[in-house]
């Protein structure tokens, strides 16, 4: 098993030093029950973050978890638990966005969140919450290329059918299936929102599986300026 707190901190480094600052800030948003601690308790593979029992939503404040000195992961409170508590989890999300980092000794000031990361449920065909989420919180406020969207629950994409728990990875019909709907989430999401997302990964954070091609997929695509706080 990968352990990620030294995983690629090379290149992490590497593309802080251009920024001049450390650590990268991520945050990890998504509806309600998509994963989203479950995910950062399998970058930190330990229980790091509540997660949900499945029956109420959980995270509820903002939590911010250092993966090492040069990664740190924010796990916020998900969209869909009903409309008043989903004003009060906005501005949440839109001040975070908004939190500034100030420079020293020059004074400037830059947004401290760096990245958002969206992570969807696979199998759950109502993006509706996602695209609110998407539209009236994250493409406002943060340049678009510093958005990411991924799939979780890969293993529970097809209902549950198709996983192969002896390999703890998807069979050939699940695959083909998570591929598909990562295609369609790229094309439903720009169509929505107007956004063109760079193709999700699909990953289980239950399992474990393609985790890694989550951390890769951040990396990858972390940006190399620090984010200006005026964009539009
Ligand atoms: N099968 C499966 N279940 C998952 C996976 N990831 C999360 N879950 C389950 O989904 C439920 C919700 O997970 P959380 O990590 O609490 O979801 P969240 O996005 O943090 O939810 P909120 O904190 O309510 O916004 C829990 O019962 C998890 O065990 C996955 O990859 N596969
Ligand atoms: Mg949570």
């Amino acid at each position: 098993m990968i352990d990620f707190s030294s995983y690629r901190t090379n290149d992490i480094e590497n593309n802080l030093s251009k920024m001049n600052i450390r650590p990268l800030d991520v945050m990890v948003t998504g509806v309600t029950g998509a994963g989203k601690s479950t995910t950062l308790n399998a970058f930190f593979q330990k229980n790091v973050a509540k997660v949900g029992d499945g029956v109420d939503p959980e995270t509820m404040e903002l939590d911010s978890y250092s993966l090492n000195d040069a990664f740190r992961l924010w796990d916020t409170p998900g969209l869909g638990d009903g409309i008043a508590k989903d004003q009060v989890h906005k501005k949440k999300l839109v001040d975070l966005l908004y939190k500034v980092y100030v420079t020293n000794p020059d004074q400037q000031r830059y947004g401290w969140i760096d990245m958002v990361l969206v992570i969807i449920e696979g199998g759950n065909r109502d993006m509706g919450t996602t695209y609110t989420l998407l539209n009236e919180v994250i493409v406002p406020n943060i340049q678009r290329d510093r958005i990411l969207v991924a799939i979780n629950q890969a293993d529970f994409a097809m209902k549950g059918y198709h996983w192969n728990h002896s390999f703890n990875a998807p069979d050939a019909e699940l695959y083909a299936f998570l591929e598909n709907q990562a295609l369609s989430i790229q094309r439903r999401v720009r169509e929505a929102t107007g956004v063109n997302i760079l193709k999700p990964v699909y990953y289980s954070a239950q399992y474990s599986w393609n985790i890694d091609k989550l951390f890769d997929f951040i990396i990858d695509n972390m940006p190399t300026c620090r984010r200006s706080l005026f964009f539009k």
